[in-house]
Formats: C-alpha cells, structure tokens, sequence
C-alpha cells in the first residue's frame, strides 16, 4: 500500500507566519498532486499547549534559536508556534485534505519537543504512527511537508529505526536553513533513504 506523510504544513510554518519556513507555501501544490498517486495519506501536526518549553518565551531573558539543555537534551529555543486551537496550528488552508485518513499530533508534552511524527525527542512518548502503519502492513513510507530539515527529517530517521523504507519527495518538502540541507541530504542518502522529486512519482 503506497503511503504518504504529510508533515506539519501548518499556517505558522508558512511565509509570514512566526516560524515560516522559506517557500513553504510552494511546496503545498505538489503535495497536492501527488496525494492521488497514494493509498493512504496521513499527516501529522505540531500541536504546543501555550507554555510549550520549546518557546524562547517560556526561558526568561532568552530569544528564538537560542540553545538551551532541556530536562537533559539539547533544544533550540523557537518563536511561540503552533499553539493548540489556535488558526496558526491548523492545516494550512490550501492543503487538500479529503484524502487525509488520520493525523497524528505531537508536542503535546510542555516539556519535551517532539520533531518526529513517531516519538517526542526524549524517545519516551510514541504518538502512535508506527503502530498504525504496522497494523495496515505498511513497510514503505514516502514523506514530505515542512520543515525538511527538522521535522520531516527526525521522521525520517525515526521510519527508518522502526523498520520502514523511506523515501523523501524533495519537491514536496522545504528546510529551515537551506544553506544546510544538502548535509542532511547526504545523511539521508547514506542511511539508504530514497531521495526523488514529484516527477518520479506516476499515477495509480
Ligand atoms: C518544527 C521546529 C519546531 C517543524 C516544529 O515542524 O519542522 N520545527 N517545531
Ligand atoms: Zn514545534
């Protein structure tokens, strides 16, 4: 059963939102193209109660992207960002979502961040994603959505510690910090991660 991951295509995370990541809103047609060639689509949402630890605001005198250790593992601090029932955490409007059979949300706990759609950061709390593919007989995975460098890519290496073979739709994902991606391309690679673009990709 051919599978897709949409990643946190959340409104924050989009141009102009409080942690938007560059072209992000370009990458939402292409998802949208390639959902059809997929049997199952799920995505996932990052989902902060407002006093989220992973806030600068929460740290007195510190600001985004400061690092900080957070209850024994490293954490960069970010702007207040998908906060609950708030319009910025929702899907972003223009992602079709019809298709989606289930969303897994994550980051719930105030005090551990969670960038993988499977486990938090601590490799305490599983979100369920694992379990729900395994129980559909799901071996491959292709993902994509934002950002491609932490999100989706600690999704990816969680598919992958889980037994998945994973795939990455380069065109149907964005980074934070382009100027860093190509490391994490090669990482990837070399873990054996598929890296294709959505013209590889053919309808059902
Ligand atoms: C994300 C930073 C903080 C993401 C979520 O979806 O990539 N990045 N929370
Ligand atoms: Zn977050």
């Amino acid at each position: 059963m051919k599978t897709l991951i949409i990643i946190d295509v959340q409104n924050d995370f989009m141009p102009g939102g409080p942690l938007e990541v560059p072209r992000g809103n370009m990458i939402v047609p292409v998802i949208n193209k390639v959902q059809s060639y997929f049997d199952l689509v799920v995505a996932t949402q990052d989902w902060h109660p407002k006093n989220h630890k992973s806030f600068a605001s929460s740290h007195f005198g510190k600001k985004p992207f400061d690092r900080i250790v957070l209850n024994g593992v490293n954490q960069t601090l970010w702007p207040d960002h998908c906060i609950q029932g708030s319009p910025g955490a929702e899907l972003y409007q223009d992602i079709e979502s019809n298709r989606i059979a289930a969303i897994f949300r994550k980051g719930m706990d105030p005090e551990v961040d969670s960038y993988s759609g499977f486990y938090d950061n601590n490799r305490q709390l599983s979100t369920g994603l694992s379990g729900y593919l395994k129980d559909k007989g799901i071996s491959e995975v292709h993902f994509c959505g934002l950002a491609a460098d932490i999100c989706v890519y600690y999704s990816i290496l969680d598919s992958i510690l889980e037994g998945f073979y994973a795939t990455l739709i380069e065109d149907a994902s964005s980074p934070l910090f382009p100027d860093k991606f190509d490391d994490i391309k090669c990482e990837l690679a070399k873990l054996g991660v598929h890296i294709i673009t959505s013209s590889d990709l053919h309808p059902k």
